[in-house]
C-alpha cells in the first residue's frame, strides 16, 4: 500500500536535476506521519534563476509554434494524465491525504481542464474592428506574455497546477512552476505528463523548495512577465505588492469563508447534504469549502439535527481505505491551526454541537486527524464566522429573514463562493443579485467548478483575471492591435 520511495528533483531545461543546495526534505503520509513517501530537493534562489534562464531561452521558439500544435501537445498531456489516473490518485491520497474517490475526482478534473485548454489552441481568435478611416483594416491578435510563473498550493496538487500550466502553455508562454513544498511528488507527476507529451525542453520548468525565498526570486526577476498564484490572502497580498513594483501581471486565488443560506422553503435533506459535503469533503481543506450555514430560525433545530447525523457518517482514516470519507489534515502545522480555531470558537461562546478536534480512536493518533466539528448559535462577529479554518468545521448562524441571512452571508472579508437553498425563484434571483461572491449557487453546493467555467472570487478571495474556462487565456495572453492602411 505504500508508494516506492521517491526523490523529487527540479525539472529545468528538459532534465530532472538536483538543486544547488543538494539538501532534501522528507515527504510524509499525513495519515501516518511515520510513513515516508520519499523526499524532495530544497532549492535556493539560484535554482529559480536557472529555471527562468531555461524558460527564457525556450520561449521564442515555443511562441512561434502554431497555437493548434501547442494545443495538440497539451491534449496529449491530458490523455497521459487520464491513462495514469489511478496511479496519480493513489499518490495524491498518500501525499495530501484526501480520500481515493476525492483524488480520482481531482485527477478527472485536471484532465478536463487540460483538455479544455488544449482545445483553445484552435480558438485563440482575435477580432476585426471597423476603422473610421478609409482603406484601413484593423485586427487584434492574442500574444503570449513570455516567461510566466505558476505558484500552487498543496490542497489540489494535481488539479491546480494542471489548470494553470495548461492554458499558460497553450497561449504560448514558457512556464516556471513552483509547487507547494508539502506535495512535491504529485507536482513531479504532473510535470512528467507534459514532458512525456513532448513539451520541448525549457518550456516547462519546476523548482521545488520554500515558498518565501523562491517566490521572492520569481518576483524579483524582471523576465517573469506574469505570476498566477493560489494560496493564502496574506501571501497573495504581499506577492501583489512586490510584483506591482515592476508592473508584473498577477492573478491571485486566495481563501474563502463560504456560506450556504438555508431558507424556510428549502429541501432540508438536500441542504444538509450540501453543507456536510461542502464542510467535510476534502477535510475542509479547500478555498470553496462551506464553512457557514445561515439558517432560518424556523428550520434551525431540524437542520442542526440532520447535519449532526450526517457528520456521524464521515468516518475518518487513511484515505486509501474503503469506506473512509474523511482524510487527515495535511500536516502538523495545519493541524495546530485548525485546533486553535476550534478552541477560539469555544472561548467565544459558540455552542459545540460536535467537537472533532481531538479524535480518540487509536488509529487516528498516527496521523493528523480532526473529525467533523459543528458550532451552533454562532454570531457573525465570532472568529469561527469570520476566519478561514481550512478544516472540517462548520458554523451555524441563525437568521430571521432573507435580508438578515444575506447580510450575514456577506459580512466577511472573503467573497469566493456561496449558495442558497430555496424553492422560490424570486428569492434565488435576489440572492444572485446581492450576494458578494465570485461564484454563486442555487440548490448546489459551494464547492467544485467546471473546466469550461471561470473560477474565482471577489473581495479578499480573488484578484485579477479568473482561472479556468476561456478566462484563463485573458490572464496568460495579451491583445495586440494591428492597423493596416491599404
Ligand atoms: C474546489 O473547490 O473543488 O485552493 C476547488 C482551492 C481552490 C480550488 C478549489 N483554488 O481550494
Amino acid at each position: 500500500m505504500t508508494v516506492a520511495t521517491q526523490s523529487a528533483l527540479n525539472y529545468i531545461g528538459g532534465a530532472w536535476v538536483e538543486s544547488t543546495s543538494r539538501e532534501h526534505v522528507r515527504d510524509v503520509n499525513p495519515a501516518r506521519s511515520s510513513e515516508s513517501l520519499g523526499d524532495a530537493t530544497v532549492s535556493r534562489p539560484e535554482d529559480v534563476v536557472r529555471a527562468i534562464d531555461a524558460a527564457a531561452a525556450a520561449y521564442p521558439e515555443w511562441r512561434r509554434a502554431p497555437a493548434p500544435q501547442r494545443g495538440d501537445m497539451v491534449r496529449k498531456a491530458a490523455d497521459l494524465m487520464e491513462l495514469r489516473r489511478v496511479e496519480l490518485a493513489r499518490l495524491l491520497t498518500q501525499e495530501e491525504g484526501k480520500t481515493l474517490p476525492e483524488s480520482l475526482a481531482e485527477v478527472d478534473r485536471a484532465v478536463a481542464n487540460v483538455r479544455f485548454a488544449a482545445g483553445q489552441g484552435s480558438r485563440l481568435n482575435g477580432e476585426t474592428i471597423p476603422s473610421t478611416q478609409r482603406n484601413t483594416f484593423i485586427y487584434t491578435v492574442r500574444d503570449p506574455l513570455g516567461v510566466v510563473a505558476c505558484i500552487t498550493p498543496w490542497n489540489f496538487p494535481v488539479a491546480i497546477p494542471a489548470w494553470k500550466i495548461a492554458p499558460a502553455l497553450v497561449a504560448g508562454n514558457a512556464v516556471v512552476f513552483k509547487p507547494a513544498t508539502l506535495t512535491p511528488l504529485c507536482a513531479a507527476q504532473v510535470v512528467q505528463c507534459f514532458v512525456d507529451a513532448g513539451v520541448p525542453k525549457g518550456v516547462l520548468n519546476m523548482v521545488l523548495g520554500p515558498g518565501d525565498a523562491l517566490s521572492r526570486a520569481i518576483i524579483d526577476d524582471k523576465r517573469v512577465m506574469a505570476i498566477s498564484f493560489t494560496g493564502s490572502n496574506t501571501v497573495g497580498r504581499r506577492l501583489y505588492a512586490q510584483a506591482a513594483q515592476r508592473l508584473c501581471k498577477v492573478q491571485l486565488e486566495m481563501g474563502g469563508k463560504n456560506a450556504v443560506i438555508v431558507m424556510d422553503d428549502a429541501d432540508l435533506e438536500k441542504a444538509a447534504e450540501s453543507v456536510a459535503g461542502g464542510a467535510f469533503g476534502a477535510t475542509g481543506q479547500r478555498c470553496t469549502a462551506t464553512s457557514r450555514a445561515v439558517v432560518m430560525r424556523s428550520r434551525l433545530v431540524d437542520f442542526t439535527d440532520l447535519l449532526a447525523a450526517k457528520a456521524d457518517t464521515w468516518r475518518a482514516g487513511d484515505g486509501l481505505v474503503d469506506g473512509v470519507r474523511l482524510g487527515p489534515i495535511v500536516d502538523d502545522t495545519q493541524l495546530r491551526k485548525v485546533r486553535e480555531r476550534i478552541d477560539a470558537g469555544k472561548r467565544e461562546g459558540a455552542r459545540v454541537v460536535r467537537d472533532g478536534s481531538a479524535p480518540s480512536k487509536p488509529d487516528l493518533k498516527a496521523g493528523y486527524f480532526v473529525e467533523p466539528t459543528i458550532f451552533a448559535d454562532v454570531d457573525t462577529n465570532m472568529s469561527v464566522a469570520q476566519e478561514e479554518i481550512f478544516g472540517p468545521v462548520v458554523s451555524i448562524i441563525p437568521a430571521n429573514d432573507f435580508e438578515s441571512a444575506l447580510a450575514a452571508a456577506n459580512s466577511v472579508g472573503y467573497g469566493l463562493s456561496t449558495s442558497i437553498y430555496t424553492r422560490d425563484l424570486s428569492t434565488a434571483f435576489r440572492y444572485a443579485e446581492e450576494s458578494e461572491a465570485g461564484m454563486l449557487h442555487v440548490n448546489i453546493p459551494t464547492v467544485g467548478g467546471e473546466a469550461q467555467v471561470p473560477f474565482g472570487g471577489v473581495k479578499d478571495s480573488g484578484f485579477g483575471d479568473r482561472e479556468c474556462g476561456t478566462a484563463a487565456f485573458d490572464f496568460f495572453s495579451e491583445q495586440r492591435v494591428v492597423y493596416v492602411g491599404y
